[in-house]
């Protein structure tokens, strides 16, 4: 049945991928709505031939909405989900603010649907009513990791990640364009986002830092795959990751070092990639021919490749790999939007 939609966080790269993405889909939509803030309101934006109005995100924003896609950040989210919810929606949240929260499923399709039935969350009937949108180097991590976890286990991970500018927001995409002219120009460069220059540049990811010497966004991809494989208590993946900011616009990319329960070889490791939902492979050897960002830009697809045996060890037991995908897309909007599909 079609469904009345609210876009929370409208205006926005991701907000704008949404509604991207919501079309190309063909998404049952009856009525939209689009929500930002008091300096967004009264912009437009066409969707299906349709010129709608941004308007401001208030209290009374979700009478007779269904569905609500949240991406506005934490703070919006963690104050207008719930009153969503209480006005009757369910709402996909793409912000951290519930993730980690008891009862509220943390979902990748591809991986865990069942998470989402399992909360008893239904449109009409929302329950818990919050669905929460994994971290995107978390999602992009899981496509390609998760259908050789289900052949053999994955025993320990070590994750390296190589992120783009998108994964800070539109604007550092912009600095990062504004610094790369500077650059070439022989110009003083710009720093309005990083404290330090962008531009063939890479960084340790920009999140905070913790005591134990990690950044946020390393330990979000650990205890997001601990929740998301339903590890939180008992024998857990042993998780180590490296997170890194890299001069790239919106395509994230992965190195990945797999420690299994169980043997598995290179040509098991590409069948269950091969047949995997929204994974491609590009491992051409011959032609050294693997993913890059560009590859991975504007699809759906997570894109895998480098898939090789261990070297380091004498077994059966270890793959390395490398994944490429769309941060904007299949690290948020898309994954959203199909975990809105599960409730149709
Ligand atoms: C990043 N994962 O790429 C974050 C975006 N929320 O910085």
């Amino acid at each position: 049945q079609a469904l009345n939609v609210a876009i929370v966080g409208a205006t926005g790269a991701v907000g704008q991928e949404f509604l991207q993405v919501l079309d190309e889909r063909q998404f049952p939509i009856a009525e939209l709505k689009l929500l930002a803030s008091a300096r967004s309101a009264g912009k437009t934006t066409t969707f299906k031939g349709k010129t709608y109005t941004v308007e401001e995100l208030t209290k009374d924003s979700f009478k007779n909405v269904d569905l609500a896609l949240f991406s506005a950040g934490g703070s919006i989210s963690k104050k207008f989900a719930p009153i969503a919810v209480e006005s009757g929606a369910v709402v996909v949240d793409n912000s951290s603010a519930f993730r980690m929260a008891d009862g509220i499923p943390l979902v990748v399709p591809e991986v865990n649907p069942e998470a989402v039935k399992e909360a008893g969350i239904k449109i009409g009937n929302p329950g818990v009513g919050i669905i929460a949108n994994p971290n995107c180097s978390t999602i992009i991590m899981l496509m390609a990791v998760n259908p050789l976890h289900k052949v053999a286990g994955v025993k320990r991970m070590v994750v390296s990640t190589y992120q783009a500018a998108s994964g800070a927001g539109a604007a550092a995409m912009a600095e990062l364009e504004q610094q790369s002219r500077e650059v070439l120009e022989g110009k003083p460069v710009t720093m309005d986002i990083f404290p330090f220059q962008y531009a063939f540049n890479l960084f340790s990811h920009n999140s905070d830092m913790k005591p134990n010497g990690y950044n946020q966004e390393e330990l979000k991809m650990v205890h997001e795959t601990h929740k998301i494989w339903n590890q939180v208590n008992g024998d857990q993946t042993a998780i180590t990751t490296t997170c890194v900011r890299v001069p790239v616009m919106r395509a994230h990319a992965e190195s990945i070092n797999l420690e299994f329960e169980k043997s598995i070889t290179e040509e098991e490791a590409i069948a269950a990639l091969e047949g995997a939902a929204g994974v491609s492979l590009i491992n051409d050897r011959e032609a050294n021919r693997f993913p890059t960002p560009l590859d991975a830009s504007f699809k759906d697809d997570c894109y895998v490749g480098r898939v090789r045996r261990d070297i380091s060890r004498s077994d059966n037991k270890g793959l390395d790999l490398f994944v490429c995908g769309d941060q904007i897309r299949k690290g948020a909007a898309l994954n959203a939007v199909q975990i809105a599909e599960l409730l149709v």
